[in-house]
Parts: structure tokens; C-alpha cells; sequence
């Protein structure tokens, strides 16, 4: 939470890897005449071993919309944090998400990941400062440094919401899937119903070498009792409030075997509902530290976790990561740190691709940062439909952070604030912690830009299309192609394939599928189901014609 966090890029060695492989493969040849590049043979390898990979979970394809509660929607406005990291009044509650639920349904979503709600104890001296304990009321609103995991945080509503929220989601088809802060706290925990307490690490590296400074206590695992106290608040809330599932924060505080059992318990208790039982964890770290957190086939930890690199590398190639790095090209989205890096994971792994979150910046003032334009721009919509499009194909499940599905950013922020960030509340990983105005919940549909809700629309459509297209959210991923400018998977379930491509730079490309390429020697012929781009199918292969920043997915028929 407070962002101790350190990314890095594979190195210059794993791209250089990754181009030579592609020598090795040499899949397509381009013709000299107008340039149009034939794909003959896959450009990389098929996965196909993890289990949205070969539909082999129920949870490739949960769509979660997540909301930071104390910034979504004000639903009551007696109660509220009124303080919290970023922009805005942070007047959002629990009522605010019962009152979303038609609009999150409606956009195509099938599961809510609500950050946490449990009571902290508002106002009181938390906050170390060398030594010294102070006040600190917007780490509260934010929920990731709970006091009793058993209590709901009256600053965010009640039990009876709880309840409400839980019962209209599921009438909905809806799961509900709480944040667990288990690695760390506010300190003087309220014991759980059997009287347990988790016990306090006094390692210094736990606290990032100032345990003067932190704002409260990481839990010490090698003590069963921690474990305990967490096994059952996560019992506590499915079995008495019928939750789905867990989003567990900091997951690396965690020892595999104590990731490996929260996951399994929570797929036990909440077992009584199809689907339910989903556990994902934040491990906001490279590839490795990732594949070492989900652990072996024999010695297990998560069974699901974030992609932050594959996320970083598309924000990469279509718009800037936080830290500038932009431009990339598309081919990036393969490099063995990113998407390359599956081909590591141990063959429980089920990567869940996000675009943003509450500790990002928003992907629309990261296209301003990459000096692309805002709202204004068409390229800016555009970015965003392929950023939609590629999660929309992804094997396993996605996650959209609220107010991406209409393209928001934050008014006056692009650019990087420097040392006072903390002042002006425009730090990195506050900035996107802001109240959007989300249509027809908390304004009307003429309050914001048409092509907000066009932008709003196309999700939709790829939700929808995704809901009924398997191969999408559980099918085997063939690399057909990557270069600078152009991106392209198959996607193949039984005897459904689809075609995801997209043209990330600013002028037009042609590209030549053969039906070698796409394993298919009885291809009839294709359908675009989604996108911008033109298709055209002729004896035995395929013509797209890419205009600048498009994309497509594309359906591709066999003659029976
Ligand atoms: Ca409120």
C-alpha cells in the first residue's frame, strides 16, 4: 500500500533473447511490392498448459470491477472517510456500491473487488514519524491498515450493507470478493470470535529496514497463530456474509504455504456457490518474484495473481509507464518479463490482467504523459479500445479499475509532481484515488462526453463477447506475430479460433494470414466480431488491412 515497491524491466539480455528467437522461428516474409507482411507459421510458441489455458478453471473468466470504496460512488451521505490518499471529497461507501450494481452489471461485469472495509479505529495516533506516533486519517480511508478484521468500518456503512451488497450482487450473477490485508495491520487487533490475535514480526527487513517509520505491525507467519486468526476471518466473512472470495494485498508478506492454504480454505468455504472461492494476490513485483510467490507443483503458494509486468508492458507500448518508459514496440507484450514470462509459471498459475488500480496512474493520464494527446484527441479513445481489446482476449481472468470503462483522467495531472506530492496529493500512487462521474449513478449521461460512453459501449460489447466466446477467457494463446507496430494472438477452445490483433502505431499496415499460420487447413473463411480494422478473406488466407491504432477480434471459420 504506501508503495514500497521496486520494478524493473527485463534487461536489454531477454530482448535481445526474445529477437533471436524470432530469427529462429522466421515465421513471415514481407512483400516487396506494398509492404504487406505474410504471416506463414506462428512467430512464437502456443500456451497451453495453464489452466485458462485449456479451460480447466471456473475462474478464467471472472470480470471484476474494482472499486476503492472511500473515492467510488457517495451513496450515504451520513457516513464517509472525508480524508483519504488523493483528488476528491472521499465520501464514497458501501451504499454507493449497492446503488452501482445495476451500472456494473449492465457494463458486462460478473465480480466487484471492493477495497477494504474493515474498521480501523479512525483518528487515532498511527502514523510513525521517527518514533513518533501522529494522526493520520487519510491512511484510514484508504482501509489497508485495519484494526478488527470482524467489524465493518462505520466511515464506509454496516453490517446490514454488507448483507444488502451481497444479496442484490449474487440476484445479479454478481460475486463479491473482499481485499484481505493479512500481512499487516494497524496494530492492538481486536481478537477473532475464537480469541486469537495474529503475532508481531520483529524482523527490521520486514519493515523496509524502519520499523520507527511504519504505520503499523507486519504479521510474523512462523507463529501458527497468525495463520489461525487469518483462516478464519476469511471463513468468517463467506460462511456469515456469503462472500465469493479474497483479494489478498502485499501477498509476498505471506509465505507460500500460508498463501497456498488461505487459497484453498476460501475455495472450500465458499464452495457452496459455482465459481466462488477466487483468491488472487498483489504481488506488485517482476515476473520472478511473481512465479516465486505461486510456487511449485509440489510446494504451491497463490493460485492467482496480478500481471503487473504484462500490465506495465502494455502501457509500455500504448501509452508511458509511470516512470516514462514509452514507445515500446509492440512486440514488447511478448518479451520474456512480460507475457514470456507464463511459459515459468508453475501449471496452477492463473495470471489476472488489470490496467490500472488504485495505486496506478490512470491509463488516460498515462497517454498524456507519453505526450499522446487527452480527451480531445481520437487517438486517446483509440488507446484505450486496444488496451480493452488485448485484456478482452486475455487467457484467464481481467480486472478493470473503475472510471477506466470511460476513459477518465485526472484534470491537471499528466506529468510527474516531485518532492511535494504528498502535499498536493498528486503523488503516483494517490492520483487515481479521485470521484468519477459514472453515469447514471451519480450523474446524468449529458455530464460527460459522448465518446466517454461510445468508449463505455465497446467494453460492454467485449464483455458481452467474451461471456460467450470461451476461447477468449479459456483458450490456448498462439504468438502469430509481433513487431513494432502490429500485435496478433490465435486464440483456439475445441473447435473455436479467434484472431486478436492490433495496429499500435499511427500509420496503416497490411498483414497476410495464411491458413498455415492459424493451424486451420480447411479455413472457410472469417468474421470480425469487434474492432476497426478491415477483413477480407480469400482462397486459404486472410487480409486485414490495419488503419492507425486499430484493432480487431476476429472469428475464423472452418468448412466442416
Ligand atoms: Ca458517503
Amino acid at each position: 500500500m504506501p508503495a514500497r515497491f521496486f520494478w524493473r524491466l527485463g534487461g536489454q539480455a531477454s530482448i535481445l533473447l526474445w529477437a533471436c528467437l524470432g530469427v529462429i522461428f522466421g515465421p513471415s516474409r514481407v512483400e516487396a511490392d506494398n509492404q504487406r507482411v505474410i504471416i506463414e507459421k506462428p512467430q512464437g510458441p502456443v500456451e497451453a498448459r495453464l489452466p485458462c489455458n485449456r479451460a480447466a478453471s471456473p475462474y478464467c473468466d471472472l470480470r471484476l470491477y474494482q472499486v476503492m470504496v472511500s473515492s467510488f460512488v457517495d451513496g450515504n451521505g451520513a457516513v464517509g472517510a472525508g480524508s483519504a490518499y488523493g483528488p476528491g471529497p472521499h465520501s464514497g461507501d458501501l451504499a454507493g456500491v449497492i446503488q452501482s450494481l445495476d451500472m456494473i452489471q449492465a457494463m458486462g461485469f460478473n465480480a466487484i473487488w471492493l477495497t477494504p472495509i474493515f474498521e480501523s479505529h479512525a483518528g487515532e495516533p498511527q502514523l510513525r514519524v521517527s518514533g513518533k506516533k501522529v494522526v493520520n486519517q487519510r491512511l484510514d480511508g484508504t482501509g489497508y491498515y485495519p484494526r478488527d478484521y470482524f467489524r465493518i468500518d462505520p466511515q464506509f456503512g454496516s453490517e446490514a450493507d454488507v448483507r444488502t451488497l451481497v444479496d442484490q450482487a449474487h440476484q445479479r450473477g454478481i460475486k463479491i470478493i473482499f481485499d484481505g490485508v493479512f500481512g499487516h495491520h494497524k496494530g492492538g487487533i481486536t481478537p477473532s470470535p475464537t480469541g486469537i490475535v495474529p503475532a508481531t514480526s520483529n524482523r527490521v527487513s520486514d519493515y523496509f529496514g524502519h520499523p520507527e517509520n511504519y504505520p503499523g505491525q507486519v504479521v510474523d507467519f512462523d507463529q501458527p497463530q497468525s495463520l489461525a486468526f487469518y483462516e478464519e476471518v476469511a471463513r468468517y466473512w463467506i460462511e456469515r456474509f456469503g462472500i465469493d472470495g479474497w483479494r489478498l494485498d502485499q501477498a509476498y508478506q505471506l509465505p507460500n504455504p500460508a498463501l497456498a492454504r488461505l487459497s484453498q480454505i476460501v475455495e472450500e468455504a465458499a464452495s457452496v456457490r459455482p465459481k466462488s472461492g477466487y483468491v488472487v494476490g498483489e504481488i506488485w513485483r517482476k515476473a520472478d518474484d511473481i512465479r516465486a510467490a505461486y510456487g511449485t507443483s509440489e510446494a504451491p503458494g497463490l493460485t492467482s495473481a496480478f500481471d503487473f509486468p504484462t500490465r506495465y508492458a502494455l502501457v509500455q507500448v500504448l501509452a508511458s509507464d509511470e516512470a516514462g518508459t514509452k514507445n515500446r514496440p509492440a512486440r514488447t507484450l511478448v518479451e520474456p518479463w512480460a507475457l514470456g514470462a507464463h511459459s515459468n509459471y508453475p501449471d496452477h498459475a492463473i495470471p489476472n490482467l488489470m490496467l490500472g488500480n488504485h495505486d496506478l496512474v490512470r491509463f488516460g493520464d498515462l497517454i498524456e504523459r507519453a505526450g499522446k494527446g487527452g480527451q480531445e484527441a481520437d487517438s486517446y479513445w483509440a488507446r484505450h479500445r486496444l488496451a480493452f481489446t488485448f485484456m478482452a482476449a486475455w487467457s484467464g481472468p481481467i480486472t478493470f479499475y473503475y472510471g477506466e470503462e470511460l476513459g477518465a483522467e485526472v484534470p491537471g495531472f499528466s506529468g510527474r509532481t516531485g518532492q511535494n506530492c504528498g502535499k498536493s496529493q498528486t503523488c503516483d500512487d494517490h492520483i487515481a484515488r479521485n470521484m468519477v462521474k459514472l453515469p447514471p449513478v451519480n450523474a446524468k449521461e449529458s455530464e460527460v462526453l459522448p465518446k466517454a460512453l461510445a468508449l463505455r459501449s465497446y467494453l460492454t460489447e467485449l464483455l458481452t463477447l467474451r461471456k460467450v466466446s470461451p476461447a477468449l477467457s479459456s483458450g490456448a494463446r498462439t504468438h502469430l506475430f509481433s513487431d513494432q507496430d502490429v500485435y496478433a494472438d490465435l486464440k483456439s477452445l475445441g473447435n473455436e479460433k479467434y484472431v486478436l490483433i492490433m495496429n499500435v502505431s499511427d500509420h496503416a499496415r497490411r498483414i497476410r494470414l495464411t491458413r498455415e499460420a492459424v493451424d486451420l487447413a480447411n479455413l472457410r473463411g472469417s468474421r470480425l466480431l469487434i474492432g476497426d480494422v478491415g477483413v477480407q478473406s480469400s482462397a486459404g488466407s486472410i487480409e486485414i488491412d490495419l488503419p492507425p491504432l486499430s484493432t480487431g477480434i476476429i472469428q475464423l471459420q472452418a468448412v466442416h
